[in-house]
């Protein structure tokens, strides 16, 4: 590890959710009408992994549009955040975005990348530090979600500024994605500030094409869900008896994701048998679209206000600067 990494590995002793705690959930998930079970039980290790392929699909424009945004404009988002910034990025995963802001920044106190998985946290700690080796790296292995602790800045900070892109912000429902907003605007305090990538309101077939690659990525990502709680719970789930659909639901304005029952089947979870019909759908995941209006919207329920947007040249995607109203 790079010099600048403070010896301090910050990490929650329960950041990961223990298997009882997952049966529990997809118990309860599966109890519901319509059945669903929540996305974070996408990621496990090999679900890590299939996200990473996703981004890289031809289909999937989210990230290509939300990198050349970055590339486009990150010395005038470097600009609008100032000197002397701690960075705070949510769910960091790889950081393959984080170089583009970094790069241009003047005098960043520090880089807090907070992720819930240890080898991508570390990974990008590394090759963070060795390319930028004035920035102290200060990792924090934690659920975003969550209150967190942040490390105590190396020195003094002009303001905290939360990085959270890949329109991750799309996956919780608007009630919720108020209340991570939130919770944000506690953590960057009076003078801080949100630097946000939000996936923009788009032609359904666009959108549709980007949950449905043609290479089956999204799919295999999708049921392998399925393999996470088999191995978690112990479940039975037999792959090859479901099937991934997304679609768009204009009246929503988001793709909804459904693992669909190929056949009328039985699984047994725990100590339960739960039914499957043939074509039932179990919700496992909302990526929400935004107009500009909407999200100031949404930001405005959290307290806070748009001070900048920046688009890609395809008007696909949004980066946007959010500031305490
Ligand atoms: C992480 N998140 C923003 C992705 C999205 O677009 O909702 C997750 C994903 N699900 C299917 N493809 C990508």
């Amino acid at each position: 590890m790079s010099s600048t990494l403070q010896a301090t590995w910050l990490r929650d002793d329960d950041r990961r959710p223990p298997d009882n705690f997952i049966l529990e959930v997809v118990q309860r998930g599966l109890a519901a009408r319509p059945k669903r079970l929540p996305s974070w039980l996408f990621y496990d290790e090999r679900g890590s992994e299939l996200f990473v392929a996703i981004c890289e699909q031809p289909e999937y424009y989210l990230t290509r549009c939300e990198i050349a945004l970055m590339r486009a404009h990150g010395a005038e988002i470097a600009a609008a955040l100032g000197p002397d910034v701690r960075l705070v990025e949510y769910g960091s995963g790889h950081a393959i975005k984080t170089d583009l802001l970094l790069e241009h920044l003047v005098s960043p106190v520090a880089y807090v990348p907070v992720e819930i998985s240890p080898e991508p946290l570390r990974q990008s700690v590394q090759r963070l530090g060795e390319r930028f080796p004035d920035v102290a790296m200060q990792p924090l292995c934690a659920d975003f979600t969550r209150a967190l602790r942040l490390p105590i800045a190396p020195r003094a900070t002009r303001r905290t500024v939360i990085y959270f892109p890949g329109s991750t912000i799309g996956n919780f429902e608007a009630a919720d994605a108020a209340v991570l907003l939130r919770k944000m605007r506690a953590e960057m305090g009076e003078s801080g500030g949100i630097l946000i990538g939000v996936d923009l309101k788009k032609d359904t077939a666009l959108l549709e094409a980007a949950y449905n690659d043609a290479a089956g990525v999204t799919a295999e990502f999708t049921l392998n869900m399925l393999a996470h709680v088999n191995r978690a719970i112990g479940s039975d789930f037999d792959l090859r008896r479901f099937r991934h659909r997304a679609r768009y639901n204009p009246m929503a304005g988001r793709i909804e994701t459904c693992i669909l029952s190929s056949e009328d089947q039985v699984v047994r979870v725990g100590r339960q048998q739960v039914r499957f019909r043939e074509n039932e759908a179990m919700q496992v995941e909302y990526s929400c679209k935004y107009s500009l209006e909407d999200f100031a919207a949404l930001a405005h329920r959290a307290g806070l206000a748009v001070r900048e947007v920046w688009l890609d040249p395809e008007r696909m995607f949004s980066v946007q600067y959010l500031v305490r109203a």
